[in-house]
């Protein structure tokens, strides 16, 4: 493997397997992860950044490994508190997640940036990779639903548990929001560019719908591959496989490269998805592409990695 700058996109649990994996097999300093910060929201005054933490507990090694967001091992004092006092508790904060969040806010109300913020707290819970969020500036997944009309992204996955039929998913602020200096940069310097496989719509697509992160992707000479988050047709883990469908979108090999049309040179797909007719100028590499283990992700990880240098 020679010294490859790769940088991954990735939203939530399921990308942050396949960033696990990355960052087992690069060195500190080579690995860059572009985070979603479309899922961010505020409760009770606290900004809480899902994906970020999601990505940043895993490379920590303390993220809940039921769940893949949360801390292992983490207490609910607070929670069971807030619900005493007669809230919901729907969205569930842990103990020590919502320091996270207390700190992320106290900066953010100081003026930091979510990049810096972002820097502080992966720093020192001795990350060794960088995450950057895509954007500084607010953007927010918002879902129209039939039954409850439009939701913001949380109660539609956490409170509504995703099961309302979606007729419409927008990103609010995307037409101001700007990929930050750093984003820029790491894509320019980029060797490798990984799509990880977090769901395309909630989570890919936020990132790409931020000023000057398409341009960035399609002027670069390096490769880029995204990696399939179905398995035989469906989704390893969340809405993508239903939800996908509701906006009419094909979540089948084809459809995959239809939606990530002129951003990748390949993609990773499940040996469980024969490819229909793709287009012979693409490229397709077949695996098992299920990370159930930590050793699932390592493999996984070199096996793309190995073969975008065949690319
Ligand atoms: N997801 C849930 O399904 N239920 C929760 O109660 C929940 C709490 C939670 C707290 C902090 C955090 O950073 C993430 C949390 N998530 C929860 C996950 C989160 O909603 C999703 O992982 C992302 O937004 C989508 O990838």
């Amino acid at each position: 493997m020679s010294a490859k700058r790769v940088v991954a996109l990735a939203g939530g649990v399921g990308g942050a397997k396949l960033v696990y994996g990355l960052a087992q097999v690069l060195p500190a300093g080579q690995l860059t992860i572009i985070g979603n910060v479309a899922d961010d929201f505020t409760l009770y005054g606290l900004h809480i950044s899902p994906d970020l933490d999601t990505v940043m507990y895993t490379l920590a090694g303390i993220a809940n490994p039921e769940t893949g967001w949360g801390i292992a091992g983490d207490s609910w004092q607070m929670l069971e508190m807030l619900v005493r006092y007669g809230e919901e508790g729907w969205f569930r904060l842990g103990d020590r997640d919502v320091a996270t969040h207390v700190l992320r806010t106290h900066w953010l109300a100081q003026g930091v940036p979510l990049t810096e913020v972002t820097a502080r707290l992966t720093r020192a819970l001795g990350v060794p990779h960088r995450l950057l969020p895509v954007t500084d500036d607010p953007l927010a997944t918002m879902v129209d639903t039939v039954e409850y009309g439009i939701l913001p992204f949380q109660e539609y996955f956490v409170r509504r548990r995703w099961q309302p039929v979606a007729r419409r998913v927008w990103f609010e602020g995307a037409e101001t929001a700007r990929m930050t200096a750093e984003v820029a940069q790491a894509l320019a310097e980029a060797d490798l560019v990984v799509i990880c496989p977090s769901n395309p719509v909630l989570s890919i697509a936020p990132i790409l719908a931020v000023g000057g992160v398409r341009q960035a992707l399609q002027g670069r000479a390096g490769r880029c591959v995204a990696v399939s988050p179905f398995i035989g047709g469906q989704a390893v883990k969340g809405p993508a496989a239903k939800l996908m469908p509701e906006l009419g979108l094909d979540i089948s090999v084809n459809g995959l490269w239809n939606f990530y049309a002129g951003l990748v040179d390949g993609l990773v797909i499940d040996v469980a998805d024969t490819p229909q007719s793709v287009g012979e100028h693409k490229a397709i590499l077949m695996t098992y592409t299920l990370m159930k283990t930590d050793d699932d992700k390592v493999r996984l990880a070199k096996e793309i990695l190995d073969w975008m240098e065949t690319l």
